[in-house]
């Protein structure tokens, strides 16, 4: 009854609404309303944001023909169609994805509520459910917050190698008049925090907020807490981890850690009475401070201790007697610009259950979660105050059971927990991580049960926007692996590794890799945060580090990591339409270039590498690099090839921002490169290039540097090369990059095929085959020395993941953000059946085949406002069908030509089933 009330309301509503929108047509609607990428974001840092919304639609070949957007400063104002703010009128266009808010001025603590509706060939929609965002505080002169910490460590804390330092527990109380309309907190807790309102804790972010060079980019995060406050007394508590801001290993040379100091917090709460009045809660020394709380270290390589006997209940409300507590201390801020944190935050995404808890010896139990992840272990227990539970952690196990823990190096990840005593206990760290399958349990009270535990996956909250299927299972296993390793290494930044005493943003582990990643996990905003990262690091004379934000001290000037750089702004681009990083960016990768090239170039020749072809499957098993020199790539030959490519890249770039004379002069230099690259690589009479490994001749065949007339000679070297190693692999990080695509692209999907499904080492398949759940650091990741050797690294995936949904599902985006897609899925002859989907800016792609030897069916979904191009395999044109009836004839199928085995089609967007005989 009350359903049908409800639906009553609605329907009411629907009609009031009408006006205006009476021509509606029911089929074509509107959804996923986004604000810079974001759903309802608050505190932005940004007064021009950029809108994107998604036309659903249940007729063939719709597209947009008109849109019209209204922004108002209240939700009545939105609901009575008055857009105070912004009323864009009708503006004929077809842009859906990322269009400039171009009403009234913004300024900070700007309130937002829009809508859109749309017109389309197919008819218009009614207007959007509402949606909204709000900016956060954009000018310095807006912070009346000060900092506040303690510059000093406790009896209990130790500044040495292994960091030690309790958390430390901040309160405020302050009252609070009648009729609070709305409260609005500002935060940043350095390294991480947690927030309490009236004892509550705010949020579901963990490991707030995103790391940075703190030096140059602190970011605040943003919380609504209107409906937390009261009128009268009132309190705020927040706790403050070390995370990256006191560093895990302070004394710890050569590698020169960056450090920044002691934990501190700044905090702004803003409350806005109904009488229009406004009141100011501000951190400042009236604050009150503990550090002898129950977090007696966290420390992000070694775990966290929690003392439960130390808890002092009631905190963070009112009333709490802390005349024990010290009082807080004004602080240095911490140097770097307060920016909005616009990337997503860290959240618990997974919750595991474990498969399996054996004892290794009294008192001593291992658990295995049947998955190596990154988050922590949640533990219930009931035992007597005192009591110490000791959780240590680890990716594998060894043959005796006991933990593998040689390949942590001196990371102790170890947490431990003291009970208070009497009823169950449940826990979790909150200020540490650890990479892991298994735990070593030691001291709990009783016999632990499997669901006594459960695995917390911790990772940026990027909605996972990929599926990817095949009739392989080691390929399906292989994707599964490579899925939990991207997320493993999402922490606000991607790290290279989540268990060992490393875990850092290197850039060079991403380069084609967040490429891949792009089709599983919506990264835009994350790698759009790392490319400011990335800006941050560069020193005054245009030098680029291989980690950042640089915390560990790497400047070592080589192409292939820091290009990153330049090469994640592409993938923003062409993956999202988002053009904000290159525009943004343009100026450092063109000083880095510059820098470059007047530091190294000889003769259009770079001369200075570090990294090489990194990690090629070695010459013996225990090995780390190769060191037969017939294995490894020429340095120099790498570094050249990669600034040719990237110099189109900028080329491309540079015409995009209209600028023709940089864009003539990246033009000029490829050339020149092109040619000495040639004259000093390439032989004519064996037609291979430098020492003839497979990196050495895919580079230059892949970015365009091989003549024409040699290509064919010198891909046969490459096929010839595979074909000595058995159909196996024999690149590093940087071959990989081009591996898969480069096989496909010059006709030898099947091998490429061969290389991804092979099961025998050195392979994807392999790793998995022995057991791998994530990708290895090392093909031989099994057998090396532990010094270097994570079992969730996954730098080794190349562009293996791109491949997959560009090549086999044949996803592609042929301009900017899938506005256009070429769907073109690469015959191996290997496959039975793909399912695939990717959730574009426009929604959702999909491509499903079943093919034979010789038959193709294949169903596909191109999102309202995009097209594509489809290259069905078939003997003819005229004999593929869709839904069983021939194509001609079909209005939203255009047929193109046929081409080396397929008919090409044109296609609006909608639901389509294909068949042909090829
Ligand atoms: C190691 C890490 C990282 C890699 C660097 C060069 O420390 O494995 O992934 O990028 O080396």
């Amino acid at each position: 009854m009350k359903r049908i009330f409800t639906y009553l309301i609605l329907a009411a509503a629907v009609i009031v609404n009408c006006p205006g929108n009476c021509y509606a047509d029911s089929r074509i609607g509107l959804q996923n309303l986004r604000c810079e990428m974001l759903n309802n974001p608050l505190g932005i840092g940004t007064i021009k944001p950029r809108l994107s919304w998604q036309i659903t639609s249940d007729a063939r070949n719709t597209n947009q023909v008109a849109y019209q957007i209204l922004v108002a400063s209240t939700p009545e104002k939105l609901t009575a169609g008055r857009g105070d703010l912004w009323d864009s009128h009708k503006v004929s266009s077809d842009a859906s994805v990322m269009v400039n808010y171009s009403g009234k001025a913004l300024d900070s603590r700007a309130a937002c509520y829009w809508k859109v509706r749309v017109w389309t060939n197919n008819g218009a929609t009614a207007w959007s459910k509402p949606a909204k965002w709000s900016v956060g505080l954009l000018n310095p002169t807006d912070w009346k917050a000060k900092w506040i910490g303690c510059d000093r460590g406790f009896a209990w804390d130790s500044v040495s190698k292994f960091s030690r330092l309790s958390a430390r527990y901040y309160r405020c109380q302050f009252d609070l008049k009648p009729g609070i309309k709305k409260a609005t907190a500002y935060i940043v807790g350095l390294g991480h925090y947690e927030l309490y309102v009236n004892g509550q804790l705010l949020g579901d972010q963990v490991l707030a907020q995103a790391p940075t060079d703190y030096t140059q980019s602190v970011k605040y995060n943003t919380f609504d807490v209107t409906d937390h406050l009261k009128k009268g007394d009132n309190a705020i508590g927040t706790v403050l981890g070390n995370g990256r801001y006191f560093t895990m290993r302070p004394k710890y040379k050569p590698k020169k850690i960056k450090e920044f100091g002691f934990p501190k917090m700044l905090l702004q709460l803003e409350v806005e009475y109904n009488d229009g009045t406004k009141q100011t809660i501000i951190s400042d020394n009236n604050w009150k401070f503990t550090a002898d709380g129950p977090i007696r270290t966290n420390n992000e390589y070694d775990g966290e201790e929690y003392d439960a006997t130390k808890e002092f209940p009631g905190w963070s409300k009112p009333g709490f007697d802390d005349s024990q507590w010290l009082k807080a201390e004004l602080v240095q801020a911490p140097g770097g610009k307060l920016d909005a944190q616009m990337n997503e935050p860290i959240r618990v995404m997974d919750t595991i259950k474990p498969i399996g808890i054996n004892q290794l010896k009294k008192d001593v139990w291992i658990l295995d979660l049947g998955q190596n992840m990154a988050g922590w272990l949640q533990m219930r227990v009931k035992g007597n105050r005192g009591d110490k539970v000791t959780l240590r952690y680890a990716e594998t196990v060894q043959p005796n059971n006991e933990l593998y823990v040689a390949n942590l190096r001196d990371a102790k990840v170890t947490d431990v927990y003291t009970l208070k005593g009497g009823a169950e206990e449940i826990w979790h760290p909150v200020f540490v991580y650890h990479g892991f399958r298994y735990v070593e349990i030691s001291g709990y009270p009783g016999k632990p049960e499997l669901n006594d535990f459960e695995g917390h996956v911790v990772y940026d909250a990027l909605p996972t926007i990929g599926h990817f299927e095949t009739s392989n299972d080691i390929v399906n296993k292989i994707y599964h692996n490579a899925y939990w390793g991207i997320l493993s290494n999402y922490k606000g930044m991607p790290v290279d590794c989540p268990q060992r005493n490393e875990r850092m943003p290197w850039l060079g582990d991403r380069a084609v890799g967040s490429l891949g990643e792009s089709f599983v996990f919506a990264n835009d905003n994350f790698y759009a945060k790392w490319l400011d990262d990335i800006a941050q690091s560069q020193k005054p004379d245009g030098a680029i580090p291989d980690v950042a934000p640089a915390y560990w001290n790497y400047y070592s000037d080589n192409m292939t990591w820091p290009g990153t750089y330049i090469l994640v702004a592409d993938m923003l681009y062409r993956q999202f339409a988002d053009k904000a990083p290159i525009e943004k960016n343009y100026a450092s990768m063109k000083k880095w270039m510059d820098y470059m090239r007047f530091k190294y170039m000889k003769n259009n020749i770079v001369t200075k590498d570090k990294y090489g072809d990194w990690c090629v499957p070695p010459e013996s098993p225990e090995l780390i690099h190769a060191k037969d020199s017939s294995l490894n790539t020429d340095g120099q030959l790498i570094a050249t090839a990669y600034y040719y490519n990237l110099s189109g890249l900028m080329e491309k770039f540079a015409r995009m921002l209209h600028k023709p004379a940089d864009a003539q002069f990246f033009a000029t230099i490829k050339q020149n490169i092109g040619k000495a690259f040639n004259d000093k690589y390439f032989d004519k009479t064996t037609s291979k290039y430098s020492n003839n490994t497979v990196t050495a001749n895919l580079l230059p065949m892949y970015f365009g540097i091989t003549p024409t007339a040699n290509k064919q000679a010198v891909f046969k070297n490459i096929v010839a090369k595979i074909n000595d190693a058995h159909d196996h692999i024999s690149t590093g990080v940087i071959g990989t990059q081009w591996l898969m695509r480069g096989l496909t692209e010059f006709g030898r999907p099947d091998l490429a095929w061969r290389i991804a499904s092979n099961t025998t080492y050195p392979s994807w398949g392999y790793m998995a085959n022995r057991g791998a759940t994530t990708i290895w650091e090392l093909w031989n990741g099994d057998t090396a020395n532990p010094a270097m050797n994570s079992r969730n690294h996954i730098m080794l995936l190349g562009d293996l993941i791109a491949w997959f949904y560009q090549d086999i599902a044949g996803i592609k985006t042929v301009n900017a953000g899938f506005k256009q897609l070429v769907m073109q899925p690469a015959i191996t002859g290997e496959l039975d059946s793909v399912n695939a989907s990717y959730q574009t800016p426009y929604g959702l792609v999909r491509s499903n085949y079943t093919s034979t030897k010789k038959s193709f069916n294949w169903h596909v979904t191109v999102p309202p406002n995009s097209s594509a191009r489809v290259y069905v395999p078939a003997k003819n044109i005229s004999e593929v069908t869709e839904g069983g009836a021939k194509i001609l004839g079909i209005k939203e199928i255009k047929p193109l030509k046929m081409e080396n085995g397929r008919a090409i089609l044109s296609i609006g967007s909608g639901d389509y089933d294909f068949e042909a005989k090829y």
